[in-house]
């Protein structure tokens, strides 16, 4: 049938989220619970290996010696306050799309291309996020962190987004941005393209058919993997998402 629907992924994918974002607001919830703890830029960016803010800190917290009851318990307690707080940092305006994802969702719902969301980040701020940015009424399904038993890379979320979806999965594409989403994508046998951004620039990404380092806006996308005659004027369009699965 060709080009049914888009899923995509949240953080790093349609938002430049994480090293303004939720290393923010992990670092403000470290002070709320009175902890020396900070995440850096580079120290945080080893740490976005492990998919989940709450299985984040549990790592962490385990790493750093804790007691493995009271590295669960604090993990659960102060990702909680994470989650308000980086809410709280959505609805200041501290949380963009990134440039020409929003041109690309206007094109596939000109297009009448479903568009769809699969993410490992928490319900509670990935609604407001989505409303605030694109309307949540546009996504024909939305598969959070809390609606799976297994994250990324996990293939889990892929399967239930494309199932709410109702579409074949040969007609599908997903837009990532790190090696867990791209592994999970493929695991779940989708066609990827992903859009590294500065903290997954060195992932292991190359099982996507695309490997690009933007959308293209301002400015030409620069391809790492794939055609680069895909893209229309140096930017990912309709057109090349559709040449895909085609
Ligand atoms: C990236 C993640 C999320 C965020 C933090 O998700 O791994 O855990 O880093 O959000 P995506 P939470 O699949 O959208 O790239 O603290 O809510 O987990
Ligand atoms: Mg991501």
């Amino acid at each position: 049938m060709g080009l049914a629907a888009v899923i995509f992924d949240v953080d790093g994918t349609l938002v430049d989220s994480e090293r303004d974002g939720h290393r923010v607001a992990f670092n403000h919830a470290f002070a709320a619970f009175g902890l020396e703890d900070r995440w850096d830029e580079p120290a945080y960016g080893r740490l976005l290996a492990v998919a989940g803010g709450r299985m984040r800190l549990r790592h962490y917290f385990l790493a750093s010696g804790m007691p493995e009851s009271h590295a669960d318990d604090l993990a659960v307690a102060l990702h909680k306050v994470k989650t308000r707080l980086f809410r709280d940092l959505i609805e200041d305006g501290a949380v963009p799309t990134r440039p020409g994802v929003r041109r690309l969702i206007d094109e596939l719902d000109d297009a009448g291309v479903h568009i769809a969301v699969a993410t490992t980040g928490s319900r509670a701020w990935v609604l407001p996020l989505l409303e605030q940015h694109f309307g949540t009424a546009r996504f024909a399904a939305i598969v959070t962190g809390d609606d799976v038993q297994n994250l990324k890379p996990d293939p889990e979320a892929f399967h239930l987004a494309v199932a709410a979806l109702g579409v074949p999965p040969a007609d599908v594409v997903v837009l990532e941005d790190s090696e867990n989403g791209v592994a999970a994508a493929v695991a779940a046998g989708l066609v990827c393209v992903a859009v590294t951004n500065d903290y997954t620039r060195g992932d292991h990404v190359d099982r996507a058919a695309l490997v690009t380092d933007g959308f293209g806006d301002p400015g030409i996308a620069q391809v790492r993997n794939g055609d680069a005659s895909l893209l229309v004027d140096g930017a990912i369009r309709v057109h090349t998402l559709r040449a895909l699965v085609a």
